[in-house]
């Protein structure tokens, strides 16, 4: 049982037991049904507290159980919700830390809540896909009125207890010992007739319809991709419309469809997948920790800017070292201004600005930064460059501080090799504009220290990002894909497609952006410095030589403003181009490829199963740990559709004995080699299992 049970005078409490989180399995639905089972028959009890142990009142339905037996199993939160609501004693909530999801809803079963300030209320199922389904749609709307609670219902964000005391959610706030508070209110209340039931409270909403129609027209522009924004607001709508137990039913009904949705499950995935994520497998949780309390950052350019920004955010000190005055002032002039925007578009208040703004320092001198805990190189991508600055770190940088490096392709192993502290070394790979971006891959040398792998990636969490750990090789875990994703867009070209099919084929099924507006938004002549290498070191690896053509008309992308597209100056919007679709046509001519019509079907499998098959490559090779690693990558940094749960989440959606076919029927084409399945995707596809 996951809940204990313990009278206290004539009060009996009942305790949510299920760390982390105090989810509602199934175990702890038992537990809490038998204690109100017990606490009806003892005629000692007058009334119940129910609350949480640990850091939750409850964080609600346990999602690990969702479509498996348990999640229906007898006694159901329904049930639970049920038995408290119809009990003939008083039962209080007390809600502390965390009521979420079931854990709130279970809470609005009660007679009374009492709460402790700071506590985080939140219906957030949303974000999992799906919806309040245990009453939550039907009983928030009735404490906290119609519009507060389709709001928090719609966004799932949380709100501070203190925030909602004034509503009929609380009956009372309690400063200090939440127990004793609660006990005493028990007490208090414990003989009154006829207990208060949420579920009696009247809605009085005229005119509703026309607000319940803008607010869907609103969450459907919004989330356009996800059913269940909309079913949100539908089953709020019905609280105002429907008996209270037709709306129950109806958002019963809402709940079931969409937690079978793909969407739903895509996100639950998400959820675990960043968590996990966290977790490596020879690091133990309990691996000590060294304190970051000060950071310094090599290079003010672009991305060492963003990088400092991060650690302002998160209230951490940070020094920018640049090389040149001028390049330094420029440098903490974009950061300023980057905060000013924020500022303007009122997501900033003034007093955060001055706080963020004065804890970036700048300087030219090394003697500044030798004290940082942590100090990470944005410096150019060249060994050459970052040999000079390793070298230097090692030199000045106090012993125990983390040397850091936002290198997206070198070697890291040789990047530590210049200092005497490998084990101090470790890969920080942000991505563009580093200060928006969630994707953080930490890059593991041979050998890099356990203590600062477990302590980059805590600070990851405190800096916000998802921190994926990544084995050394060229290109890391999500460069090393993106490279056959655009090696098979450039072969569409060649046979059949122009940039514009492409990149609308993809887009269709979510993604931000295709390869070709990708490609002129980061500039174009950075795959071709690649690509370059890329000759000399594999000269067997084929490439379409369209985007090398493309870069020697000097089309560099946007910031030439012209690439794939053409472009308007001050407009991003991409124009196609008469010029570069003749290109595309002539080169296909020139190395004797008849042109043909490609489907979208073919462009989306080949983009992405070229994505999936270089993934099993690097889960062999222990560059990736897990697959869902993989795809948090892809979804936090590489603009991969969410309701798609990522590259192997797709792959494992679709099947792997299908997507192994597809790539057997496009190994009969011009690029048998390419096709060839991974081993590991082989034998999973060949067993019938999942990468996830
Ligand atoms: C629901 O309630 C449906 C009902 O309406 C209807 C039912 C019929 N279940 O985030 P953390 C785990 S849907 C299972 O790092 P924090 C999490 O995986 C639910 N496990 O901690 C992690 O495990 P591990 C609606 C859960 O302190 C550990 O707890 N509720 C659940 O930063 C720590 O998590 C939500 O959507 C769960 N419900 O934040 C709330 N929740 O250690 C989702 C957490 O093995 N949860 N875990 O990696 C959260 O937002 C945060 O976890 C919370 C704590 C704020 C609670």
């Amino acid at each position: 049982m996951s809940a204990s049970y313990e009278v206290k005078g004539n009060v009996a409490v009942i305790t949510l037991n299920n760390p982390p989180v105090n989810g509602l399995g199934h175990a702890t639905r038992s537990g809490i049904f038998d204690g109100l089972k017990k606490a009806m028959a003892d005629t000692a009890v007058k009334a119940v507290v129910i609350t949480g142990a640990g850091k939750a009142f409850s964080g609600g339905a346990d999602i690990k159980e969702f479509n498996s037996p348990k999640a229906t199993a007898e006694p159901t939160l329904h049930t639970v919700i049920a038995a408290l609501e119809g009990a003939e004693k008083p039962v209080v909530a007390a809600v502390h830390s965390v009521a979420m999801g079931g854990g709130l809803e279970l809470a609005l079963g009660c007679h009374y809540r009492v709460a402790s300030p700071g506590a985080q209320i939140a219906l957030p199922e949303v974000k999992l896909g799906i919806l309040p389904g245990a009453g939550g749609t039907q009983r928030l709307p009735r404490v906290v009125g119609v519009e507060t609670a389709l709001n928090m219902i719609v966004s799932g964000t949380p709100a501070p207890s203190e925030k909602l005391a004034g509503t009929r959610l609380f009956d009372q706030m309690i400063e200090g010992d939440l127990m004793a508070g609660a006990l005493a209110f028990a007490a208090k209340i414990a003989d009154t007739r006829p207990l208060p039931k949420v579920r009696d409270i009247k809605i009085d909403y005229p005119n509703h319809e026309a607000f319940f129609q803008f607010a869907r027209n609103t969450v459907g522009a919004m989330a356009k991709n996800f059913p269940a924004p909309k079913k949100c607001v539908d089953c709020v709508a019905a609280s105002v419309s429907m008996k209270f137990e037709d709306g129950l039913k109806f958002e019963r009904e809402a709940f079931l469809a969409l937690v079978q949705t793909s969407e739903s499950k895509a996100l639950r995935h998400f959820f675990f997948g960043e968590r996990a994520a966290s977790k490596i497998p020879d690091v133990p949780e309990d691996t000590a920790k060294r304190p970051i309390k000060s950071a310094a950052i090599i290079g003010a350019g672009t991305m060492g800017g963003g990088i400092a920004m991060n650690f302002a955010n998160a209230g951490i000190p940070v020094i920018v070292l640049e090389m040149k005055q001028e390049a330094l002032d420029k440098g903490l002039a974009t950061i300023r201004k980057n905060y000013e925007n924020t500022m303007k578009k009122g997501k900033l208040t003034q007093q955060k600005f001055d706080e963020r703004v004065n804890l970036i320092k700048g300087t030219m001198s090394y003697d500044d930064i030798k004290d940082a805990d942590i100090v990470i190189e944005a410096v150019f991508e060249e060994m050459g460059v970052k040999e000079t600055v390793f070298k230097k770190l090692d030199e000045v940088m106090k012993p125990g501080a983390i040397l850091a490096s936002n290198t997206s392709t070198l070697d890291l192993n040789k990047i530590a090799a210049f200092t005497k502290r490998p084990q101090d070394v470790i890969g920080t790979h942000f991505f563009s504009p580093a200060n928006v971006m969630k994707l953080l891959e930490i890059v593991r040398g041979a050998k890099t220290g356990k203590d600062v792998l477990a302590t980059t990636m805590a600070l990851s969490k405190k800096i916000k990002k998802t921190g994926v750990v990544s084995g050394v090789c060229d290109g890391f875990i999500g460069n090393r894909m993106v490279e056959q994703y655009s090696r098979q867009a450039g072969f569409l070209l060649e046979e059949g497609c122009l940039s514009e099919q492409v990149d609308k084929a993809i887009e269709k099924i979510g993604f931000a952006m295709g390869p070709f507006r990708m490609g002129d938004l980061a500039g174009n002549d950075i795959g071709w410095a690649i690509r370059k290498r890329r000759y000399a070191e594999r000269p067997n690896m084929k490439y379409s030589k369209t985007a090398d053509l493309l870069c020697e008309m000097g089309r560099y992308g946007q910031k030439t403003g012209a690439g794939w597209y053409d472009y308007k100056p001050g407009d991003r919007k991409p124009y196609p181009s008469q010029l570069v679709n003749d290109m595309i046509v002539k080169h296909s001519k020139d190395i004797g490829v008849e042109r043909r019509k490609v489907s979208d079907q073919e462009i989306v499998e080949r983009l992405v199963y070229a994505l999936v098959n270089e993934a099993a490559y690097l889960l062999e090779e222990g560059i990736a740990q897990k697959a869902s690693d993989v795809d948090m990558v892809y979804l936090t940094g590489y603009g991969f559709p969410l309701h798609r749960g990522g590259p192997m989440f797709y792959a494992d959606t679709v099947g792997l004995l299908n997507v192994v076919s597809a790539m057997e029927k496009y190994a009969r084409g011009r690029h048998g080699e390419f096709w060839k399945p991974a081993p590991l995707l082989a034998k999973l596809a060949a067993e019938g299992k999942t990468f996830n």
